[in-house]
Order: structure tokens, then sequence, then C-alpha cells
């Protein structure tokens, strides 16, 4: 370490001020992999009160940064050395930027000359022009006196407008340089509003309720982006003021409770499809709503409202009768001002009708929630989680893979805003254990992560992170043997397995043992039962090996469809 350096008085330099400017901005935890040339630096991070959490991949690291910015509004932190570290937070990058999660990726390189000259340096990489296209905005910082600025602009640029990833180049250079620690410490910026209010334009406003009220058969879609927005209590007023029902996307369930009245989980096919007019409040019209077009929205001409911070998302897919641009909260507020007192509730024909359907489905499901069966199948496993996740509404929920989180999308309620975390917009696999992670870091809430044997294995030695911390997360395998089911055949009748099964009778509970966490192996929603709720209790990192009926899955769960389809066979 530069003690010598640090110690007179009179000078700084990029480490310091790399620390002084982040802790200016409140930025306080760091999710990184060590080495050249950042490794000291995320020491003295450390020394200087900052916690700096060390994985085993830079991917988990970055998806733990990535879902620390959803969370908390401020930009995540991930730090990596150059090239391949670089390059494995980078997907992480491309997540958050594609999710709308503001991020922050610092990359060590190497040097500029050489690097430019192509001279075959250390790790050498134009990690710069890689990153722009896959990121919101991409900054190199050259000199010293630049780390203030550069810091400032990175934050801004995650967190203001539509929320992104944003990459940072800091070569290793810059690191040791050295100047007069009175200009550097005058260097430093603070940023002031990182992400200013956009207050929608009255008309729209005024045009957006004209459109809503003169529906027959109204619904709201509620995405990430609203419960991002953290404006909770003006979306709850505004829906319940409307009489609308919703739809909640994957991760804005608990924005308001799943056992909310005017909830059409339980009637999302009718809901879709029936609806005259459809809201959109932070949820964009992509393929996971069918990019508003298609049999998935029934044969109705539709009206389109749409409530987004970013202009150009508006007829995206389909015409936008009503576009409201402006930041959530500023817009829900607006639209409950405007609505008045009088506000008529929709036809109850329409809301009536979503109701029984609901109810219809929800009495259907029930029982097979209740199943004892051995070996478990999605149902009977996923009922015994949805009581704990009930009972215990304030855990946080982190949930990957195909069946394993299809089902358990519609099979856990949520009652709190910002608990059900999971693999957003792509679909990705592997973001698990970053996500329970940062999950357990930032809110300091217990965690269950439900986790695919698949996906699982994506970031399956972060469970060494998770006992290294001490987190309180309780990691769930669906052990089903495979990807989507255990059972696939080699149609050539080699010896290899088929492509979509893993070892037989595997137990990853022992995995954790490793580490000094706890290991179960589960075999029926009872046992299930018990080894979660004693791990929420004793907050001790945990795994489950839930073993799940190799056949109950089905391709790619609900998204089967997406399968293209061989139309010639091999001769
Ligand atoms: P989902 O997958 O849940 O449907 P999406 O990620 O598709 O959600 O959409 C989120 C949308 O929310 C994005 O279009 C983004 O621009 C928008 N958004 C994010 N934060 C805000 C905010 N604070 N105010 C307004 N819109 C926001
Ligand atoms: C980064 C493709 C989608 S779902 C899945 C894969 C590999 C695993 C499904 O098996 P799992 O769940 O987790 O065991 P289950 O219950 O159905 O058996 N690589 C990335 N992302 C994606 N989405 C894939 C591959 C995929
Ligand atoms: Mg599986």
């Amino acid at each position: 370490m530069a003690e010598e350096v640090a110690e007179e008085a009179a000078l700084t330099d990029g480490f310091n001020l790399v620390i002084d400017a982040l802790q200016l901005n409140d930025i306080n935890t760091i999710y990184n992999v060590p080495g050249i040339p950042i490794t000291d630096l995320g020491r003295y991070m450390q020394a200087a009160g900052m916690r700096v959490l060390s994985f085993r991949h830079e991917q988990n690291a970055g998806y733990a940064a990535a879902i620390a910015g959803y969370l908390t509004k401020k930009p995540g932190v991930c730090m990596t050395v150059s090239a391949p570290g670089f390059l494995n937070g980078l997907t992480a990058l491309a997540h958050a930027t594609t999710n709308c999660f503001p991020m922050i990726l610092i990359s060590g390189s190497s040097e500029r000359e050489i690097v430019d000259l192509q001279q075959g340096d250390y790790e050498e990489m134009d990690q710069l022009a890689i990153a722009k296209p896959l990121c919101k905005a991409a900054y190199r910082v050259l000199h010293a006196e630049d780390i203030g600025i550069g810091i400032a602009r990175a934050i801004r640029a995650a967190v203001s407008g539509r929320p992104g990833g944003v990459y940072l180049d800091f070569p290793a250079k810059l690191l040791a340089q050295v100047m007069d620690a009175e200009a550097g410490e005058k260097s430093l910026v603070k940023v002031i509003d990182a992400a200013p209010r956009q207050l929608p334009a009255p008309e729209s406003v005024a045009r957006a309720l004209d459109v809503l009220k003169g529906a027959e058969r109204p619904l709201i879609i509620l995405g990430k982006g609203a419960a991002y927005a953290q404006a909770d209590d003006a979306i709850r007023d505004f829906v319940e003021k409307s009489g609308v029902p919703y739809l909640p996307m994957s991760m804005a369930k608990g924005l308001l409770p799943d056992t909310h009245p005017q909830s059409a989980g339980a009637a999302r096919s009718l809901a879709l499809k029936e609806s005259d007019t459809v809201m959109l409040i932070g949820a964009r019209l992509n393929w996971l709503l069918s990019h508003g077009k298609g049999k998935t929205w029934g044969d109705q001409p539709k009206k389109f409202i749409q409530v987004d911070i970013e202009p150009r998302e508006m007829d995206s897919n389909v015409e936008v009768a009503a576009p409201v641009v402006g930041d959530i909260g500023s817009c829900v507020q607006a639209l409950l001002d405007g609505m008045g007192k009088d506000w008529a509730a929709p036809p109850a024909a329409w809301t009536g009708a979503i109701r029984e359907k609901v109810e219809t489905n929800v009495a259907r499901m029930a029982p097979r929630l209740q199943n004892n069966n051995v070996p478990m199948d999605y149902q009977g496993a996923l009922g015994a989680l949805r009581t704990i996740i009930k009972e215990r509404p304030d855990a946080v929920l982190v949930n990957e893979g195909a069946n394993t989180l299809d089902f358990a999308r519609s099979i856990i309620d949520m009652y709190q805003p910002r608990k059900r975390l999971d693999v957003g917009t792509w679909g990705v696999m592997g973001v698990g254990m970053g996500t329970a992670i940062a999950a357990a870091v930032e809110t300091g809430k217990p965690v269950l992560a439900i986790e695919g044997d698949s996906a699982f294995g994506f970031s399956g030695m972060e469970i060494e992170t998770i006992c290294r911390y001490d987190l309180p997360v309780c990691v769930v395998v669906f052990n089903n043997g495979g990807i989507y089911q255990g059972t696939g055949v080699n149609p050539s009748g080699g010896s290899d397995v088929s492509t979509t099964v893993f070892v037989k009778d595997s137990r990853y509970d022992k995995m954790i043992e490793a580490f000094g966490g706890v290991g179960v192996n589960a075999t029926s929603p009872d046992e299930l039962s018990q080894a979660v709720n004693a791990a929420m209790d004793s907050g001790k990192p945990t795994l489950v090996n839930a073993v799940i009926d190799e056949a109950a899955g089905t391709e790619s769960g609900r998204i089967g469809n997406l399968n293209p389809q061989r139309v010639v066979a091999k001769k």
C-alpha cells in the first residue's frame, strides 16, 4: 500500500480521489473482483469505510450492482480488472441497461499508449470502444483532476431520464497520479438532483384521463419502471381511485398486494384479450407483452395510454393514443389530481367479469398447491413457499429458471413493492446469487432465492460469498435433474446423456456445507417448509436441495412457443 504518498499532507492521488468522489456522492458499497490494477483501490476503499464485497466472478458482482441500482435508485457500482474481468462484468452492464437499472461498471484498463498501438500490453483491450454500444454512456478518465467530474457524469447518466448502465474506464496510471490535495478536493463534484423530476405536460395528462374515462373495459399494466420509481402511495391511490383492474408485470408484483381486489393477475388472458383500453405505467410493449399485438390481445381494437420517462418508447410497437412523458411519481400524481372528485369507476360488467375469473382460477388452483406429493411437483413445492412469503411479506424473493420461474411467478403472491427480483427483460439465467447477495446487503431483509437447478449453476459458486459475508440468504434449488426436465434421452442412442439432462440425484445442499453453511435435502413440501422456515428464522446461509419430479416441467416453461420449429428432417 502506498502509505508514503498518502501521508504527504499536501498531496493526493487517483486512488484517494476516486474514493472521495464516490463517498461525496453517498456511494458506499462496491461489488467487485480484485486484481491488477484495482486490488489496492478495493483495499483503500475498505480502509476508508466503504463496504467492498468481493465476488467469485464479475458477472455476479455486476448483477448485484444492477439490482442494487433498481432497489435504491442510486447507481450500483461494480468494479473489475481489465479485459477478461471487464468483459465478465459487461454482460451485467448490458443487462442493467436493457432493464433500465442504474449501474456503473468501473474497470481498470491497461496503458493507453500500448493498447492503442496494439503492442500487446497485459490484458490489452480497447474497453471503452467495446462498452459503448452496450450501455447508456461510457467515459474514460485520463487525469486525476478529472476523476470528480467523471464520476459525477457517470452518476447522472445512470439515474437521470431512463436509467441505465454506465461504463467508467480507469487506466492503471490514473490511480497513481499525484496532484495537489487542495486542488484535488476542489475538483470533486457533488451531483445535485441527479434525477430531476420530469413533469408531464398538462395536456397529455388531460388526454390520458379522457381516454381512460371513455373506456368500457380499461386495464392498467404496472411494470418494473413503476416499482423502480418508488411512488408506491401515489400509484396505489391512483389505481384505487380509478377503480380499474390492473395487471402487474413480474417485478411489479407486490407494488399493490397480489391479493388486492382490483388485481387481474389470475385473469391475465381475459384482461389482455377483452380490454378496450390499456394504460401502461412503467412497462414496455416488448415480447413480454406480445408487442401489444396478436392473439394475446384479442380481436378488439384497443387504445393505449402510456406513462414513461422515455419519449421514444411511445409508438414503439403500436400507436399510443395518449402518451404521458415524465417521471412516474409526477405523472401519477398529476393524473390523480386531474381525476377530480366525481371520477366514475369502470362499468361493473367489466370489473365483475374480471373478478369472477380471478376467483374461479384462484379456487381451482388452491387444492393443487396443498398437495404433499413425493417427489414434489411445482405446485406442491411452491405452495409451501407461497405460505412462507405470505407469513414473511418483507422477505425478498429472488427467482430464476424456466418452470421454476414461471410457476413461482404465478403461484407466489407478493405483498410489498420491490420484493420480487427475477430474470428481467432478457430472461437471463445467472442473475440469482448476485441478486440475492445485493438484496440482502441493500435491504437488510431475509432473502429467499428460488432457483432452477440449471439457473443456479450459472452463479452457484457465489454461495461461498454468501457464507463469507454471513448473509441471511436461503437458496432453494428446484432439482428436477435438468433444463426444463430431467427426462431427456440422447436421440442418437450414444452414451452421452441428453443435452438438457444433468447428473441424477445430485445433492446441491452439500455444496454449501463446504463453506460452513446449512445444507438440507428436502423431498416433500413439509420438509421444504420446515427447512426454509428454519433458515428464515436463523438468518443462516442455507441451501435446500428440493427434489422435484424430473417429468413435471415443460420445455421452456411457458414460452415454449418461442422455440423455432424444424421444418426439414435431417437426411
Ligand atoms: P416490465 O418488464 O416490468 O414490463 P419494462 O422494463 O419493460 O418493465 O419497462 C420499464 C419502463 O419504465 C421503461 O420504459 C422505463 O423507461 C420506464 N421507467 C423507469 N423508471 C422510470 C421513472 N422513474 N419514471 C418513468 N418511467 C420510468
Ligand atoms: C444466460 C436459456 C432459459 S431457462 C434455462 C436456460 C438454460 C434453464 C431452465 O432450467 P432450470 O429450470 O433452471 O433447471 P426448470 O425448473 O425449468 O428445470 N443462458 C442464459 N440465459 C438463458 N435464458 C438461457 C441460457 C435458458
Ligand atoms: Mg431444472
